[in-house]
């Protein structure tokens, strides 16, 4: 897989929209046939990707019954919805980070669902069952140590955005389009996330790496109001290969 990430990777595949029927059978979301004399549409929607891990591969740091109900409800509820949303839009047919990135503030279903989609495909990518044996490394490493000082510092941050945020959202890891070398921590509310142009503030737009869920259904049935301890447990099981493959 080259470096331009699952994010491509999973626009093409979730969106269906390569044409050409080989990759459409390769990838198992053709396009649905079409009646004849009718202009064929490529677009078959977007798809729950598959988790990596078993529902319990993450315990005791998330419990199988929260990581099922997270996936098999949550997340796939975002996608159904978007895909839905979706139907005779004008972003229709284009890539996920595309339609992130011009989604308007007050399209609410194509902003909370395509967020929803995307930013648990994301989550689902930078954790891993195995504890301790990922770290950042190369230019990542490189990286985070000109943008924080150390990856402690770094871990630090994003505790600190995640425990100080109100509400449900999200604390990122993010990288800068304009500086590719600059890294930065920052949160969104709900299902916004620093890909979509329209929504969030100048200051926070880049390329999302790492994601960290904050919504209380992230963490509540194990956790219940202590959102710190979830945060610093989770952080031990980051996939940093994957947050590397994520950069830009
Ligand atoms: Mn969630």
């Amino acid at each position: 897989m080259d470096k331009r990430t699952f994010i491509k990777l999973s626009s093409v595949a979730g969106a269906g929209l390569v044409a050409t029927p080989l990759l459409s059978s390769l990838i198992g979301c053709g396009s649905t046939p079409q009646p004849i004399g009718e202009t064929p549409d490529p677009f078959s929607g977007f798809t729950l990707p598959a988790l990596g891990f078993s529902h319990d591969a993450l315990e005791p740091v998330v419990d199988r019954m929260t990581m099922q109900i997270h996936h098999e409800h949550h997340h796939a509820g975002y996608v159904r919805k978007f895909n839905a949303a979706l139907d005779n839009h004008p972003l229709r047919g284009r890539t996920l980070e595309e339609i992130l990135s011009a989604i308007k503030s007050n399209d609410l279903a194509l902003r909370n669902n395509g967020g929803g989609h995307f930013n648990h495909a994301l989550f689902w990518n930078v954790l891993t069952p195995a504890p301790g044996t990922s770290v950042p490394k190369g230019v990542l490493a490189k990286r985070i140590q000109s943008s924080f000082g150390s990856l402690e510092a770094l871990l630090a941050s994003l505790s600190a955005a995640a425990g100080k945020h109100f509400g449900s959202g999200w604390a990122w890891l993010v990288q800068d389009e304009e500086n590719p070398d600059r890294l930065f921590v920052c949160s969104t509310p709900n299902q916004d996330n620093p890909l979509m142009k329209g929504i969030v503030g100048a200051d926070i737009q880049g390329r999302p790496i790492l994601g960290i869920d904050i919504w209380e259904h992230a963490y509540y049935l194990n956790y219940e109001s202590r959102r710190t301890d979830y945060v610093s447990a989770l952080l031990g099981r980051i996939n940093w290969s994957e947050v590397s493959r994520l950069m830009a």
